[in-house]
């Protein structure tokens, strides 16, 4: 199925639903999300991730970061609450315990894991460790892709029995693949839809026209959106809008076709209030959420 029309996008996806909130609802109604992302030159990444996931409509979220980048981000968004983990002050994730992770998991309604974190040595224990001993749906971004192969493997995939959304680029993709970005780019769907099937996946292959691929083989192709979004952070946005819907109970389906929406919306939105689509920064999609 290729489905491309936004009246089918609101309708399936549920659009309509999430626009409305219940006149007596509360934070707790609308879920927590823990984000684990940022190292100190990548910061922002988790900054960015964190702030979209609130903008989605989330109820709460917490960033789990490096402790001694904490005090650099103290206040850069109040909204957000902070757990630093004890790194021997190197600001990345090479000495951090996992055991961080699974303690900060125990009440969230979704993980995000991956965006800025880098590489680092002996980083395959952390995908395991939270594959193993987390129970909510997971969005895997940017680094932690890079160690899917390596860690659990892509045939373990399908064993999860909460859902798991992927939201590489081509770039990603061709890594996970083992093909060239060429070859991903030249059948984009075919690509998209075959990975997500055989590995009982939730996948999202971003770029231009971006394709969300579901485990029972549906294809939804994206409309909205615009190049001026080529440019940095806007996926570590993406991923923070997912996890911010399924925080709030929406299916891996859902959470990721409209995360698309939403994102390239508010990116169309950012584009059209300057005079050229190139000044576009990635903050601006998430103040148009
Ligand atoms: P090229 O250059 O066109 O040949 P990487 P990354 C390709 C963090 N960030 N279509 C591209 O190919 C991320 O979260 C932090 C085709 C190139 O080969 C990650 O943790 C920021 N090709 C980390 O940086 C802001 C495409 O992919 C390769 C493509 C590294 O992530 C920036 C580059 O991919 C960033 O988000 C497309 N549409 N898109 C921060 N402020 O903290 C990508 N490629 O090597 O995985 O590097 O994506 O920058
Ligand atoms: P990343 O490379 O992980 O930072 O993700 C880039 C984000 O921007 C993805 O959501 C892409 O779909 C989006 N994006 C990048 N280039 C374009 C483009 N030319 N048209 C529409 N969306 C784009
Ligand atoms: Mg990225």
């Amino acid at each position: 199925t290729y489905r491309i029309e936004e009246p089918l996008l609101s309708d399936t996806l549920g659009l309509s639903s999430y626009r409305r909130r219940a006149s007596n609802s509360n934070k707790g109604t609308f879920g927590h999300v823990l984000v684990a992302a940022g190292s100190r030159s990548m910061s922002g990444a988790g900054l960015l991730c964190s702030k979209a996931a609130l903008r989605a409509g989330s109820g709460l979220v917490t960033w789990a970061l490096p402790e001694s980048l904490l005090d650099g981000m103290l206040g850069q968004i109040p909204e957000i609450m902070m757990r630093g983990m004890a790194d021997e002050g190197r600001g990345d994730w090479g000495k951090i315990s996992t055991q961080w992770i699974l303690e900060l998991a125990a009440n969230k309604a979704a993980i995000v894991f991956g965006p800025g974190i880098g590489r680092f040595d002996n980083d395959t224990h952390w995908l395991r460790d939270i594959w193993e001993h987390t129970t909510c749906p997971l969005v895997l971004d940017a680094d932690a892709l890079n160690m899917l192969g390596t860690s659990i493997g892509l045939d373990a995939l399908s064993r999860r029995s909460a859902p798991v959304i992927l939201t590489p680029h081509p770039g990603e993709m061709a890594r996970l693949c083992g093909k060239s970005i060429p070859e991903i780019q030249g059948d984009r769907i075919e690509t998209a839809r075959s990975f997500a099937w055989k590995f009982g996946v939730t996948l999202v292959l971003k770029g231009a026209r971006t394709v969300v691929a579901t485990p029972e083989g549906e294809i939804y192709i994206n409309r909205t959106g615009n190049a001026g979004m080529a440019t940095g952070g806007t996926g570590d946005v993406l991923a923070g809008i997912i996890a911010g819907l399924l925080a709030q109970g929406m299916s891996a389906t859902q959470s990721a076709a409209l995360g698309v929406y939403l994102h390239g919306s508010a990116g169309d939105r950012a584009a059209s209030s300057r005079p050229y689509m190139a000044s576009l920064i990635a903050s601006d999609i998430i103040d148009q959420l």
